[in-house]
């Protein structure tokens, strides 16, 4: 149980749940390619540390002028302070740095209302929990603070003004996902972007496209959300430049949670598409038709699989020239940009990479659409980040719900390569029915790509060697010889100790280096020493047969609240650049130089 002093309180006192979370990913809808109506701008803000809002129901106050009301208000909804969505609080004023707790977001939203339509609210991230409420009801909310949620606003909506809250909370709490302690800052908020749509009355909710393992044939899957109970229908799928126009037949299945029926239909199609590579980031339009609905999205096509310690990349093996990347930014927090990750991805190229690490939550969606088109191999991972809770059952649906809905929104994305399933867990019982599971769960919703975690060497034994490892197609390995594993040289020893059976990636290794004025010329925290680190880590791993790539920590430094010394003033100083993402330091061109000596081979 969480040891948020709101968990102590029965749900009752607030008529809303506080600890559920029904806008899950079976309430997600296909929005990719859409048109929407953006919910950006500036939102009537609040926060409210106690929870005031709940108890004195704030959602249910009705615009009225302050004269016409009949009795004092504790917030005002439609008045006062304003802040832009998308954004993170403590990014916003000094007062809101470290705050943490709920806050109110509320905004008026006009509505023509067409009667055949249907519409749908799309929050891309809030962090954490977002309760969302309509002209004063509660509709639901959401747990997870990196993936999009929607809300069937349909039965709710008045023709003309309605009112929109949201009350976000981003307590930090033993059982949540990441848990108390985590090494980059909580920025709390609604962070990404807020969207609503209009759909016809049946639409299409999702849609799953690849390729084959055998590589012989177009799979696709379909969901459409409003047939009618025992009604089946067809779609059409089209991929011009292949030359395929498929119907596919939708048969309903299920009641909704909204009391929709949900139809599904699968199809495979014989084709031979040019296979999307980094070399070759060939991707095809693909086009999707239901009745009055359509959609479309850019579709790469590859397979990815594991042979022995390989990674096969259309059959061949190849090795990951990677580094791995938070969602940071000294002005915006995790609020992020097209030219941001832009930049991102050219430093990466730069560097000579063909891969990225998505540390260590989901991150904008963006990014998977931009490494498809640029052709860059990605890792994506969701927050089982350190001891979690691997005992409660409501952090494993939590954790579970997380990892399918970056499925979900993110597996047409040929660039993702690997799902994993945490980061830096201790081995222990517990840990591993819990993360056995998350396996499972990847693969279910999505059995054409690899399943990682981040494991730890065993120390005591200086040996590759975690249970986890045989439920995994790729062991991601932290280390950090040279820093704080002092020795390096025990690197050596464990890549003279360790056998592994499968391909390891070296998930995380690095070192602090300070390159302001504030930083030492040599020894801990200077960036020679932080660059020595390199070239004896990069001596040492490329001599490991069984290592297929690495993603050091990390391209940026990052803002983090508990990294508090004289180097360090509130950031982790990993980064190969600087926080402003211009100065470069020593160690990127040892990176680089290795890489591009790698590209070669
Ligand atoms: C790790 C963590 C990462 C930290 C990094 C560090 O092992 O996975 O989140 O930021 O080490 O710098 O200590």
């Amino acid at each position: 149980m969480a040891e948020n002093a709101l968990t102590a309180l029965h749900d009752e006192q607030y008529d809303v749940p506080l600890n559920s979370q029904n806008l899950n990913h079976h309430t997600m809808v296909f929005t990719k390619g859409r048109e929407s109506v953006s919910l950006n701008g500036s939102w009537n803000f609040c926060v409210d540390l106690l929870d005031t809002g709940l108890r004195q129901k704030w959602y249910e106050l009705q615009p009225a002028s302050p004269a016409d009301r009949t009795e004092p208000w504790d917030y005002d909804p439609f008045m006062g302070e304003t802040v832009p969505v998308p954004s993170n609080w403590a990014m916003l004023k000094e007062k809101w740095y470290f705050f943490e707790g709920s806050a109110w977001y509320t905004r008026r939203l006009d509505v023509a209302i067409q009667p055949e339509e249907r519409y749908v609210l799309r929050v891309g991230a809030a962090q954490y929990d977002c309760k969302v409420f309509m002209n004063g009801k509660f509709l639901g909310n959401h747990y997870g603070g990196s993936t999009p949620f929607y809300v069937e606003l349909t039965e709710h909506l008045a023709d003309g003004e309605n009112w929109l809250m949201l009350c976000v909370n981003n307590t930090r709490t033993l059982d949540r996902v990441p848990m108390r302690n985590t090494d980059w800052f909580n920025y709390g908020g609604v962070y990404r972007d807020v969207e609503l749509f209009t759909l016809p009355g049946i639409f299409i909710k999702d849609m799953f496209v690849r390729l084959s393992e055998d590589g012989c044939s177009i799979e696709v899957d379909v969901a459409l959300d409003g047939l009618e109970g025992g009604k089946s229908t067809t779609a059409l799928l089209e991929v011009p430049e292949l030359g395929i126009a498929q119907h596919i037949t939708v048969t309903q299945e299920a009641a909704t949670r909204v009391g929709i029926g949900v139809g599904r239909g699968r199809c495979c199609i014989a084709a031979d598409p040019e296979r999307w590579s980094p070399a070759n980031p060939r991707l095809y339009d693909v086009v999707l038709t239901a009745g009055d609905d359509r959609i479309t999205d850019r579709v790469g096509f590859r397979t990815i699989v594991r042979d022995g310690v390989d990674i096969l990349l259309n059959g061949e093996p190849v090795w990951l020239r990677g580094i791995s990347v938070h969602e940071d930014d000294e002005a915006m927090g995790k609020v992020t940009s097209e030219e941001d990750i832009r930049r991102r991805l050219a430093h990466a190229k730069e560097l000579g990479c063909n891969y990225l690490r998505l540390a260590h939550y989901p991150h904008h969606e963006r990014v998977a659409e931009l490494a498809d088109e640029m052709g860059f191999m990605l890792w994506q991972e969701i927050p089982v980040y350190w001891a979690i809770d691997f005992e409660s059952e409501s952090t494993f649906k939590d954790a579970k719900n997380q990892l399918a809905e970056v499925i979900f929104r993110d597996r047409n994305r040929a660039s993702v390569i690997i799902w994993s399933v945490g980061n830096e867990n201790p081995d222990t019982d517990s840990r591993l029915r819990f993360m056995r599971k998350l396996t499972e769960t990847a693969r279910l919703h999505d059995p054409t790509r690899l399943v990682a975690a981040a494991c730890l060497i065993n120390h005591a034994k200086l040996k590759i060697e975690d249970r986890l490892a045989e439920h995994l197609d790729v062991i991601g390995i932290n280390e950090y010889y040279g820093w704080y594993d002092e020795n390096i040289e025990d690197l050596r020893t464990i890549g003279e100790n360790s056998n592994p059976d499968r391909p390891v990636v070296i998930s995380e290794t690095g070192a602090d280096g300070d390159n302001t004025c504030h930083g030492p010329v040599t020894g801990w925290f200077s960036e020679s020493y932080m660059a020595e680190v390199y070239r004896q880590q990069i001596g040492m791993l490329r001599e490991l047969e069984y290592i297929k790539g690495m993603s050091p920590w990390i391209l940026y430094d990052f803002r983090v609240e508990r990294r508090q010394n004289i180097y360090q003033r509130g950031f982790n100083r990993k980064g190969l650049i600087s926080a402003d993402k211009r100065t470069k330091k020593e160690a990127f061109d040892v990176l680089a130089a290795f890489y591009h000596e790698m590209k070669d081979k």
